[in-house]
C-alpha cells in the first residue's frame, strides 16, 4: 500500500496581486503538503454566490502523506500565513487565498473538520472546469462517473476564461537528479528513505540484497575466517546490480539506491587484513571505473549508539552480534571517505539524529527539502 495519497485542491484568490497569490500558494504547499503533480490554467471567474472582485481560480494535483485532517489543518496555517483574515460574519467574502480539498484518494470523508468530495463542487464551474483540465477521467466517489460528465451536468452558467499567465510547477528533487545513492551506517534508515522516496516520486530503486548474501550470518560469528568471501561477493554482487540492472529493469531514468558501490572499499578497509585488502582494492579499482556515480550522495549521519539501537529494534537475527564499537568503526570510515569521494560526486550529509522520517512527516518533508534545495 502507498502511503502517498492524489489529492485536488481548489485555489482561489480575488485580492491583491492575484497571480502572486497563487504561485507563492503553490511553492507553500509544495514545500509542506507534498509534490505538485499538475497545475491548471487560470480560470477568471464573477465572484459566485456573493458580490465582490472577480476570482483567479485553478486546481492542483498532489500526493502527500498526511490524513485528511491533518491535510486541512495544514492547509488552513498556509491561507493564514498567506494572510487571509476569516470574519465571524456569515457567507464568503473578498479572500487573498482560499484552498479547499476537493478530492482525496477516491474516499468519500465526512468528519467534524473536512467533507470530501468537497459538498459544493458540483455546483461551480470555476471549480469543474480547472478540475476536468487536469483530472477528466476521474471519477466522483459519490457520483460515480467521470469529472468529465459532472460538468456537462453542471447547471453553473457564470461566464469563465482563461487568463494568460503561466504557474510555475515547483521543481521537485526528480527535476534536479538522475541518480541519487543514499548512505550511512548500518541501521541508519537508508532503505527506509530509499522506498519513501520511490512511493512519492516513482523512479527505479536498488536495495542491497544483504539478505541473499550466504556469508554474511557466518561472518557476524566469526569475521576473521569469513571477511573476504564476505566482501567479494558483496562487491560481485553490487557490481552486477549497477551495471546489469540499472538499465535492464526499467525505462524511467530517475534512480535511486540505499548504497553507493564504493562502501565495498570502506567495509573492507576494517573488515579485511592489510594483505587481503590489497588484492582486494586492486579488484575493486578496476571495477569501479565502470560504475554509474551519483548526482548527489546522501550520507546519513548519525550517532552509532542510535543506529545500534534501530538495529535492535529491527531486530534483523544475524545482525544482533553487531556491537558499537564496530559501528563506530564503519562511521569514523565513512567520515574519512566523505572527504575524499571523488570530487565530481556531490555530498549532502544529513543529521539524522533528531530527525524520525519514517514515522514523523514533517521530518520527511525537512529531508526532502534539504536534498531538492541542496547546493555544492
Ligand atoms: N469561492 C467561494 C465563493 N465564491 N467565486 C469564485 N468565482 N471563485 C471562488 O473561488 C469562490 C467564489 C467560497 O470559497
Ligand atoms: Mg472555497
Ligand atoms: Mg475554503
Amino acid at each position: 500500500m502507498n502511503i502517498f495519497k492524489t489529492t485536488y485542491l481548489s485555489l482561489g484568490t480575488n485580492q491583491g496581486d492575484k497571480i502572486k497569490n497563487l504561485q507563492s500558494t503553490i511553492d507553500l504547499i509544495s514545500n509542506e503538503i507534498g509534490c505538485i503533480l499538475k497545475i491548471s490554467s487560470i480560470y477568471e471567474t464573477p465572484s459566485w454566490g456573493f458580490s465582490g472582485n472577480n476570482f483567479y481560480n485553478i486546481t492542483i494535483k498532489v500526493n502527500t502523506r498526511y490524513s485528511p485532517n491533518t491535510l486541512m489543518t495544514k492547509l488552513l496555517a498556509i491561507e493564514e500565513r498567506q494572510g487571509r483574515k476569516r470574519t465571524n460574519a456569515d457567507g464568503y467574502a473578498n479572500r487573498i487565498i482560499d484552498i479547499d480539498i476537493l478530492l482525496y484518494d477516491n474516499q468519500t470523508i465526512n468528519s467534524e473538520k473536512v467533507v470530501i468530495p468537497h459538498p459544493r463542487m458540483l455546483l461551480r464551474k470555476f471549480v469543474l472546469v480547472p478540475l476536468v483540465e487536469i483530472a477528466e477521467k476521474e471519477i466522483h466517489p459519490t457520483k460515480k462517473i467521470q469529472l468529465t460528465a459532472c460538468l456537462e451536468g453542471c447547471e453553473d452558467d457564470t461566464k469563465i476564461s482563461t487568463i494568460k499567465a503561466n504557474l510555475s510547477l515547483p521543481k521537485s528533487i526528480r527535476d534536479r537528479y538522475d541518480y541519487i545513492a543514499i548512505e550511512g551506517n548500518i541501521g541508519a534508515g537508508k532503505t527506509s528513505l530509499t522506498e519513501l522516496i520511490t512511493n512519492q516520486f516513482g523512479g527505479q530503486s536498488l536495495l542491497e540484497r544483504f539478505a541473499d548474501n550466504p556469508f554474511l550470518p557466518k561472518f557476524y560469528k566469526n569475521q576473521e575466517r569469513y571477511a573476504f568471501p564476505l566482501e567479494m561477493s558483496f562487491l560481485a554482487d553490487r557490481f552486477q546490480q549497477f551495471t546489469n540492472e540499472i538499465t535492464k529493469t526499467s525505462t524511467d531514468k530517475f534512480l535511486i539506491s540505499d548504497y553507493y558501490i564504493f562502501k565495498s572499499l570502506i567495509f573492507s578497509k576494517i573488515t579485511l587484513q592489510n594483505d587481503e585488502y590489497a588484492v582486494y582494492k586492486q579488484i575493486f579499482d578496476i571495477l569501479y571505473k565502470e560504475v554509474k556515480k551519483p548526482d548527489l550522495y546522501i550520507y546519513l549521519y548519525q550517532d552509532p549508539k542510535h543506529s545500534l539501537n534501530n538495529i535492535k529494534k529491527r531486530g534483523r537475527s544475524y545482525e544482533q552480534d553487531i556491537d558499537l564499537i564496530y559501528l563506530e568503526k564503519i562511521q569514523e570510515n565513512y567520515l574519512k571517505h566523505l572527504k575524499t569521494i571523488d570530487t565530481d560526486i556531490a555530498v549532502l550529509t544529513i543529521n539524522t539524529n533528531d530527525l524520525d522520517f519514517v514515522n514523523n512527516i514533517e521530518d520527511y518533508n525537512h529531508v526532502l527539502k534539504l536534498i531538492k534545495d541542496y547546493k555544492k
